[in-house]
């Protein structure tokens, strides 16, 4: 019996286990419930009682040796079969998303080329502001209700009140207060009001403000500039019509409508059936304005004017939910193109 056993074991021993299938046969040869092992249990019963206890402990140390070794080779086995041995090294790479410009910077390079062709610069300036440059020096008197909290953010930043800037005329006047007439620069950014967020308010939004400043610049300056900026924008057959108006810090003010790029006029849903849409707000500079920022308002006139880049992306684009633009969802943001 001893010695059957000697031989089995050094059978096992020489078994090589390579691959799943030799593993398998291992197993049931030797270790299955009809296996060789099982087999020279049940012939324990043919052995003297004195020897059964010696003879079944050298069975029970073969079974373990062959268990060992079976498990062993399985393990081993699984492990070769991991992720990084199935890898196909000739598949091709899935495609990255290059994704797509915003339709914010999209229109906003627009306009930037539109008035950049006719010898406008760009400047920019801090979101957070003083008193002064975003109220004070646009002519903004005391109570007016823009410096009310419910309209403006407000900012505790060290001694000084600052706030979120409502608007880049403020950008502006640091120009005015910086540099010499002529001026002609536009001032794209973000700015910020305190409103409640809906389909057609935010609490901030985009704007690029144009200002001119020279000897004699005239309101017909302004109307040819808008004009010739609203046919580059939406078509050459583009009309433009002006409307009184008031802002602080231009006197006389007006809003301007383009013809409804939409219905050519005709009438539709977007235009309300006046056949018109407002794009922006413009003015001649106030002289306390131009004083304000140390230009000599006898000397020198100007014009200004500021629109929402909002506004002319929903007209180019015809987007009807403001959200939509800081929503990153990136079903709408891919479905932009053009304009650099
Ligand atoms: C609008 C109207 C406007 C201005 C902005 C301006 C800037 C300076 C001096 C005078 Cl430094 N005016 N900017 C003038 C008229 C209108 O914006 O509807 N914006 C969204």
């Amino acid at each position: 019996m001893k010695d059957k056993i000697e031989t089995l074991k050094n059978e096992i021993n020489q078994v090589n286990l390579t691959d799943a299938l030799s593993v398998e046969s291992f197993r049931i040869k030797y270790l299955g419930s009809k296996g060789l092992i099982k087999s020279l249990f049940s012939e324990l019963k043919n052995i003297p009682n004195e020897e059964k206890r010696e003879v079944g402990k050298f069975i029970n140390d073969l079974r373990d040796f062959a268990q060992n070794k079976w498990k062993e080779a399985k393990e081993k086995l699984e492990e070769n079969s991991g992720s990084h041995h199935n890898i196909d090294l000739s598949r091709p790479e899935d495609a990255i998303e290059i994704g797509a410009r915003h339709p914010l910077s999209i229109v906003r390079s627009e306009i930037i080329d539109i008035f950049s062709r006719i010898g406008f610069t760009v400047s920019e300036g801090p979101e957070i502001e003083d008193d002064w440059h975003n109220f004070s020096a646009l002519n903004f008197p005391p109570e007016h209700p823009a410096r009310d909290m419910q309209d403006t953010f407000f900012i505790e930043k060290g001694e000084k009140e600052m706030a979120l800037r409502t608007h880049t005329s403020s950008v502006q006047v640091r120009v005015m207060e910086h540099s010499k007439p002529p001026i002609r620069t536009i001032s794209p950014g973000r700015v910020y009001r305190n409103e409640a967020i809906s389909a057609r308010a935010h609490c901030f939004f985009h704007q690029v403000e144009g200002l001119y400043i020279d000897k004699d610049v005239s309101f017909a300056d302004l109307k040819q500039t808008l004009l010739y900026f609203a046919k580059e924008l939406f078509g050459e057959k583009t009309k433009i019509r002006l409307r009184p108006s008031y802002f602080p810090f231009t006197e006389p003010s007006a809003e301007v409508d383009v013809s409804c790029t939409i219905c050519n006029s005709k009438g539709c849903n977007v235009c309300k059936y006046t056949g018109w849409l407002e794009i922006l707000g413009c003015g001649m500079v106030d002289p306390n304005v131009l004083e304000s920022s140390g230009i000599d308002s006898k000397t020198y006139s100007g014009f200004a004017f500021g629109m929402g880049i909002e506004r002319i992306a929903q007209l180019k684009y015809k987007v009807n939910d403001l959200r939509l633009y800081s929503e990153n969802d990136v079903r709408f943001l891919k479905q932009f193109t053009g304009g650099f």
